[in-house]
């Protein structure tokens, strides 16, 4: 299928006119988006459709992400890359006099996840279609996703996020595939006569799973995988049981909105059913799609494999058990074994908060049957474990521990393996948070580095440097990432380096323009542009950053005429909205923006800007212009990090305390090209162990830290309303616990190193070009390929030459 630009021409227009019943002429760029989406997805049916079928006539083992979250973005621009007909579609589209770039910015960018969890999702369905992988995606179809962020008076405000609004292009209802998944009710095991027990029902509230398929496009290999969104909805032969809008709701409610929660968990029956809703959906289909590969079930584990990504999709491991046992009739112990072979588990946070437990008597009321088989396989473990490892062992790693189920801990028992997403936090697992289990199932854990996509993060977002780079060293590193270390040999070409320099200030300007468009503020691209993309986070700290910016407005009020380097501090965060403290950090950034953006004295010396609403598109835009990347977590609780691998691949320098894969890209980059500052996760260790740090003392003894956390709460940040005070006395007065006063100072040498060799361009450009050229062992390419190796075991699919190549790291 090779599309020619006039066969494109004819093709789109026959395709709006029967869409519109108009010329392409008349019609919105909205219009044009939904044409040339149905255009592109009719393109990639074909080799969808073969995909599906291949992997079946293969006997191929497949593997199933299960994720409350995918963060996929905007689709138009990454599938018709990945097929091969960007570049014809731009050019057919000119030649229409239309232009593809507006075209693309009317798709709705999918915010179906909270953050780095979900981003990774929808980078690593990326890489399995890349890499030829029979990979799955399967999660919730939130009819809102992720609130939009808006700011009024400098406080964030969430706004509904209907992102169906208009028609979503990509998805196909799949009628043909639904299930029925049951909550409530009671449950009871009654013999038959055929010699096994019967799981019967009454009073369920039944719900029925539909799937919405959507295209995860293969990067020029003809693989078209498949992304399945569950949606609810009342089963069409219970309709008439419905008469008020009432009564529909604890079925609509289940798929209706995003949980908008980042680590600081709260229990909710809601948030429970979701959970199950989409496990069991899951589970169901994928034991229908088991039956058409003919072989025994003990065979399950050689085709298929259930990826459980953080606990929230836990209970793919009862409901596992409960489909084999109740359903195909198999024992207690065949069904346990399989389960075991089966999942497997990813954790993503040490944050105690964020390890969901669910009130024991929650659990037993919303899933009654469930709860009985976890309830069997915590006394199974319980009895085995407790001769073995004693009790404080026993049950420490128990699943129903004080009135609540442990996920974690169910997570570990019924999975054949557990990963970490670095290497430090593999270790802190393994030493910390999971340490019992460690010692019960050493061979169990194992470290998986997370990854990014190039394609969208790099090739994609920013096409100069993808073509620079080509004309360097060849083509190859698009399928080879390992490839990208030849672009090493440039760090001594001048005029290298001249284009990489000017590849960024045109990034840099572009980004100004849209400062200004959006955020009325004017900057200066020349500045260093110092980025912090990532949720609002106390420990993510934010608040560290900010302290810095004041630090370096009241040095220039102090001394008006020392020459600085000009720097433009960029933001984008969302906060949960229940979570206040972080809250008030984004008002206290804003107040600072507005202080600074608008004091005569400090013009392009200064400049603030936090972008409003920061998601995957806003992204692209921001990170082909960073020249800093901000990674300044408190070591030890930041489990890797993506944007810092995304920032390094774009060029940027990364500012880093050393945590979660920051240490790895310190490695792989060198420390000559890395600024690293603050405690090490050994000290942070020791001083809360030996309980030693007293902040304020801190405040007492450094004056200029304490000009700086005063002018939180004396007045000098116009607009603020006790936010200032309040982190004021979280630092001050409450021991401020992610030992932001502790780094404070090693920070500001670190920023100071960085304004010095910013002062170099040469020496900053050659730095910068050494980190996009060590940037390919975090491709999410080579991520995958480790997962479908040690933890999946499921292979690749050539069906020819094309395609990601086997992977020589
Ligand atoms: O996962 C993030 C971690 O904080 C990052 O360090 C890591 O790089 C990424 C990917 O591994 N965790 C999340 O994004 N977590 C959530 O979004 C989340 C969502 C719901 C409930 C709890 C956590």
């Amino acid at each position: 299928m090779n599309l020619t630009v006039q066969e494109f021409i004819e093709e789109y227009k026959t395709q709006f006119q029967t869409m519109f019943a108009y010329s392409y002429e008349e019609g919105t760029t909205e219009q044009h988006y939904t044409a040339l989406g149905i255009f592109i997805k009719n393109y990639l049916s074909r080799h969808w459709k073969e995909t599906r079928e291949s992997y079946i006539k293969e006997g191929a083992k497949q593997v199933y992400y299960f994720s409350m979250e995918f963060l996929p973005g905007r689709q138009l621009r990454n599938n018709a890359y990945n097929l091969g007909i960007l570049d014809i579609i731009k050019e057919g589209l000119t030649e229409l006099d239309l232009s593809f770039d507006s075209i693309a910015e009317a798709e709705a960018d999918p915010a179906l996840g909270n953050g780095g969890l979900g981003r990774l999702a929808s980078c690593f369905m990326d890489s399995l279609a890349s890499l030829s992988i029979p990979g799955n995606g399967n999660g919730i179809r939130y009819q809102y996703g992720l609130f939009r962020q808006k700011f009024v008076d400098g406080y964030q405000v969430e706004v509904p996020e209907n992102w169906l609004r208009n028609r979503n292009v990509w998805e196909t209802r799949n009628n043909k595939s639904t299930c029925l998944v049951r909550f409530g009710g009671n449950v009871w095991l009654e013999p038959n006569d055929k010699g096994y027990y019967e799981a019967k029902y009454e009073n369920t509230l039944n719900v029925l799973a539909v799937p919405y398929d959507t295209p995860m496009v293969g990067y020029r290999n003809n693989k078209v995988n498949n992304l399945r969104l569950w949606s609810a909805e009342i089963p069409v032969e219970e309709e008439a049981n419905y008469h008020t809008l009432d009564e529909i709701q604890p079925i609509s409610e289940i798929t209706q909105v995003l949980y908008p929660d980042d680590s600081n968990y709260e229990g909710q029956l809601l948030r429970l059913k979701q959970e199950y809703f989409m496990v069991s959906a899951g589970v169901q289909s994928i034991i229908r799609h088991f039956r058409k590969y003919n072989v025994p079930r003990k065979n399950i584990p050689d085709k298929i494999a259930i990826h459980i990504n953080d606990t929230h999709p836990a209970l793919a491991i009862p409901e596992l058990m409960r489909i084999l046992m109740d359903e195909e009739h198999l024992t207690w112990d065949q069904a346990w074994e399989i389960t075991q072979k089966t999942c497997s588990y990813t954790n993503h946070t040490i944050l105690r908060e964020a390890l969901e437990k669910w009130p024991i008597d929650m659990m037993k009321e919303l899933l009654p049957r469930i709860y009985m088989i976890i309830e069997e396989i915590n006394r199974r473990f319980v009895d085995y474990h407790l001769p073995l490892y004693g009790e404080r062992i026993t049950w420490q790693t128990a699943i129903l521990q004080n009135g609540v189920v442990n996920m974690a801990h169910l997570a570990v028992i019924g999975s054949h393996s557990v990963n970490g997403v670095a290497k430090l936090h593999t270790d802190i697992l393994m030493s910390d948070v999971l340490k019992d289990f460690f010692e019960i199932y050493p061979e169990r854990f194992n470290n998986k580095t997370n990854g990014i996509t190039q394609r969208r993060w790099v090739h994609l977002a920013n096409p100069e440097l993808t073509a620079l780079i080509d004309e360097k060293i060849g083509e190859e590193w698009k399928r080879n990432p390992a490839e990208l270390k030849v672009f090493k040999g440039f760090e001594q070409d001048e005029e290298t380096l001249k284009q990489v320099a000017e590849i960024k200030l045109n990034n840099k300007k572009r980004l100004a323009d849209y400062i200004e468009e959006v955020k009325g503020i004017q900057v200066n691209p020349r500045a260093l542009f110092d980025v912090q993309i990532k949720r609002l986070h106390a420990y993510k700290r934010q608040h560290l950053n900010a302290l810095h910016i004041l630090h370096r407005y009241l040095e220039i009020k102090r001394n008006p005429d020392k020459e600085v380097v000009p720097r433009v501090f960029i933001f984008g965060a969302k906060a949960a909205p229940s979570y206040v403290y972080a809250k008030q950090i984004i008002k206290v950034i804003n107040s600072i923006a507005d202080l600074v953006n608008n004091d005569p004295d400090i013009g392009d010396k200064l400049k603030v800007v936090f972008f409003e609403n920061y998601g995957v598109s806003l992204a692209e835009k921001i990170i082909p212009a960073a020249d800093i990347g901000e990674q300044i977590s408190l070591a030890s609780m930041e489990a890797s990090g993506t944007s810092n691998m995304k920032l390094m691949a774009n060029g940027a320098l990364t500012m880093a305390t050393l945590d979660g894969a920051n240490i790895e890209i310190k490695d792989f980059v060198g420390e000559d090209n890395i600024f690293i500052f603050g405690l090490t996760d050994k000290e942070v260790y020791e001083l809360k162990a030996n309980q030693s740090y007293q902040s304020k003392e801190l405040y007492e003894t450094n004056e200029q830290l304490r000009r700086v956390l005063d002018a939180l709460k004396d007045g000098t940040i116009p607009g603020l309303n006790g936010e200032g005070s309040a982190i004021f006395d979280s630092l001050v007065h409450y021991n401020d616990e992610y030992f932001v006063l502790k780094d404070f100072e090693s920070y500001v040498d670190a920023q100071n190193r960085a304004d010095a060799l910013y002062a170099k361009p040469m020496e900053w450009t050659r730095k910068s070009l050494l980190n996009i050229a060590s940037s390919a062992p975090f491709s999410a390419d080579y991520t995958i390929k480790r997962y479908a190796d040690d933890i999946w075991k499921v292979k690749q699919y050539f069906t020819g030459d094309e395609g990601v190549q086997p992977l020589d790291e």
